[in-house]
């Protein structure tokens, strides 16, 4: 049975699957978890990143707002579930003048590492690239410098350095709706300067595993188990009227990150629920973040829907990882 390598988090949302489903990955039952109007100026909340934040938890939200502008919005909640976003958008501090204007922000990941909470996040500076910034309080922001060159989207860091150097994943793209992407793994000694860039992992051309056939990019923050890294990532196809998002898992090599043990042949979700097929882009699932408790082995995932609103998603450990193995490339 795998174990999650990890803090124990009882307070972790949670419900029991549902009696006779049979899918890896179920959704709660109130789901949108957020609603598209989290605040005051938002037409959409979706695709954000939440992490456990003294007792209750903390988030970076994507709102984009009624002019249809994408950005990023702290937001704090007792219960993971009922959530305060704030209404004006996080202030960074510190960057380079040279880099610190951007001409959006969106899809946050967060990654708690050195007592510090790590805010990663697709940032546009002469299009896509990744932003990255900590911070220990949610209120003041530390800007660093844009970890890679545009295009690039999906950068999600590893919770802990791995032989003293931080690893991120991330998507290299182009500037508009990319129809190609496979996943590398960069290395850094101080979260500024970033080399050592290793394939991961690619789309699946052909018949075979066509959900993931268009590309691929990093989910939520890795999780550590004694079964090596599990990661959640999301695919796409590209169909007659458009791309479609959904969702699988990977093992990836606890000291070589880079090296996929497993990954998923067949998808762990799909877009199926109605706040998942409609929205303001049909048919996307895109997982964000996923809390853990190393305790039950429970995992909490919160995905964007359909580019409008923001669900919430359960499994476990020992589920996830057996599905991963079992139903593998
Ligand atoms: C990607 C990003 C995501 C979005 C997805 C589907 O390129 O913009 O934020 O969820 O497209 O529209």
């Amino acid at each position: 049975m795998a174990h999650i390598l990890g803090s124990s988090l009882p307070n972790i949302p949670w419900e029991d699957r549902p009696q006779g489903l049979q899918t890896p990955v179920w959704r709660y039952s109130s789901n949108p978890v957020i609603a598209r109007n989290g605040n005051k100026r938002a037409n959409s909340v979706f695709n954000s990143a939440i992490v456990p934040y003294q007792g209750g938890f903390a988030g970076v939200f994507r709102c984009d707002s009624l002019s249809i502008s994408m950005d990023l919005f702290a937001g704090f909640s007792a219960d993971g579930l009922h959530w305060q976003i704030n209404d004006d958008p996080i202030r960074m501090e510190g960057a380079d003048p040279e880099i610190a204007e951007n001409e959006f922000r969106y899809d946050a990941r967060i990654t708690p590492l050195d007592g510090r909470y790590y805010v990663t996040w697709c940032n546009g500076y002469h299009g896509p690239t990744i932003g990255a910034a900590w911070t220990e309080d949610f209120k003041r922001f530390h800007q660093l410098e844009n970890a890679f060159l545009p295009f690039n989207r999906n950068g999600v860091l590893f919770p802990e350095k791995i032989n003293g150097m931080y690893m991120m994943a991330s998507r290299p793209s182009d500037n508009g709706h990319t129809p190609f992407g496979d996943i590398y793994i960069s290395q850094s000694p101080d979260m500024e300067f970033w080399g050592r860039h290793r394939f991961m992992m690619g789309t699946i051309k052909g018949n075979a595993s066509a959900w993931q056939s268009t590309k691929i990019g990093a989910g939520p923050t890795p999780i550590k188990t004694d079964e090596g890294w599990l990661m959640i990532y999301h695919g796409v196809l590209t169909s007659c009227s458009g791309y479609v998002y959904r969702t699988g898992s990977a093992l990836l090599d606890l000291e070589k990150p880079w090296k996929v043990l497993y990954r998923t042949k067949d998808y762990i979700m799909t877009p199926d629920a109605p706040y998942e097929r409609m929205g303001d882009v049909p048919n996307v699932v895109f997982p964000c973040a996923a809390l853990t408790d190393a305790d039950t082995g429970r995992i909490a995932i919160y995905y964007g829907c359909a580019d409008t609103v923001t669900g919430l998603a359960f499994t476990t450990v020992e589920e996830l990882v057996q599905y991963t193995k079992t139903h593998s490339c």
